[in-house]
């Protein structure tokens, strides 16, 4: 870890993959829910693009952390914190939900997955679930266990995902829908399995519970990724902007909710209770004046968005800020992800996008995922 200048202590968490990411080159890391997230590896982010767009990358996506729910009030604790519907959700599904606080505000926007009946797992973003939900759970007096178990998510994404999945685990990994799971044995132990990911691409997360066990499981995919030409990777910035997908704490925060994020689709069915119920109706009937869309703009490839880009209308009027940017290579111009407000979140309308060399570049609304 040395050369990456961060100090390392029990409060930024390595991962049982951490070593592997450093044999095979990681180049920078960040820190997600207190723990390592490689950032980049010796290739460029572009080459890395290419090579997930057609062979098979893995990574260490433990930073996902679980927060584990089991007891006999496990899904009236995990219902009343999301107002997605888990009534009809079956052992072996995996949902997007959004968690909102008192004023709909968004908390996490997690993979929710069940485990068992009375046993769940939220999947999170960067942000504090764990202490929410024993919030929640005491105040409402459940009974129910939480805790952050010992398991690191670890993926495998790109279109060779299941060819070389299947030669580990066997045929049965086909018959794994997208956001679904089954359970798969490694070395005498039954591991979590879901197809799904963090990129538009095909792709598994391994959900490894243990710790020692890691690295024969990074090998063992290692090993057998050779022939299809695997490489060791990361959540790719240009395939995720592509996706549409977005960061907690960065393009959205607890200032916004969930229809902002684009995520009103999953609230058809919200007739339970929930926390951030009434606030929610109201934003209904209330309606939004920002949401979250697709900006393709124009010039050489902008800078790092490591502070938001402001956005401006033709007339000068602020609209928005780009929170997530960079070249497309595929598109060949910069995108990027931005809340605009209403009147100028149609598709196809015209803005002005500052970069901070103080550039004014001409952009145009897009539809999310961006189009292919
Ligand atoms: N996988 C797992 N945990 C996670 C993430 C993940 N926790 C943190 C973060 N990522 C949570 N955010 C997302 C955002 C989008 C998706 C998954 C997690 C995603 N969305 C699909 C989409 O938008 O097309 C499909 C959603 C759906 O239709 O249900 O995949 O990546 N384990």
């Amino acid at each position: 870890m040395s050369s990456h200048d961060l100090s390392l202590s029990r409060r930024i968490r390595q991962t049982p993959f951490t070593n592997k990411a450093e044999e095979h080159g990681v180049s920078g890391f960040t820190v997600v829910n207190r723990m390592l997230l490689p950032k980049a590896f010796k290739k460029s982010i572009e080459e890395d693009y290419w090579h997930l767009n057609s062979n098979v990358q893995i990574w260490d996506v433990s930073c996902q952390r679980q927060v584990q729910i089991t007891g006999p009030d496990a899904e009236k604790l995990v219902q009343l914190m999301t107002p997605r519907s888990i009534k009809n959700m079956k052992v072996g599904k995996c949902l997007y939900v959004p968690l909102i606080d008192e004023n709909a505000g968004m908390i996490n926007d997690p993979v929710l997955l069940k485990i068992e009946n009375n046993k769940f797992w939220i999947s999170i973003a960067d942000s504090d679930v764990l202490l929410w939900t024993k919030g929640v759970a005491i105040s409402y007096n459940f009974k129910v266990n939480i805790i952050e178990p010992e398991v690191y998510p670890l993926a495998v994404q790109g279109p060779k995902s299941e060819e070389l999945m299947v030669s580990i685990f066997g045929e049965k990994i086909r018959s794994i829908k997208f956001f679904n799971f089954g359970l798969f044995n490694f070395l005498e132990k039954k591991q979590v399995i879901a197809r799904s990911g963090y990129s538009k691409q095909d792709g598994f997360e391994i959900y490894f519970e243990g710790y020692e066990a890691g690295e024969k499981l990074w090998d063992t995919i290692w090993k057998a990724g050779k022939k299809f030409n695997i490489s060791a990777g990361c959540p790719n910035l240009i395939d995720r902007i592509e996706a549409g997908l977005m960061s907690y704490g960065n393009d959205f925060t607890i200032e916004n909710n969930p229809y902002e994020c684009n995520l009103g689709k999953y609230l058809n069915e919200t007739s339970h209770n929930f926390i951030g119920k009434s606030a929610l109706e109201k934003i209904k009937i209330d309606n939004i004046n920002k949401q979250m869309r697709g900006i393709i703009f124009d010039e050489n490839p902008c800078p790092t968005c490591s502070h938001p880009f402001p956005v401006y209308s033709e007339n000068n009027e602020k609209i928005g800020q780009v929170t997530s940017a960079i070249y497309s290579p595929r598109i060949k111009k910069n995108i990027g992800l931005s809340m605009i407000s209403k009147k100028y979140w149609n598709k196809g309308n015209k803005l002005i996008i500052e970069t901070p060399e103080g550039k004014r570049r001409n952009g145009v609304i897009t539809s999310l995922p961006f189009p292919e």
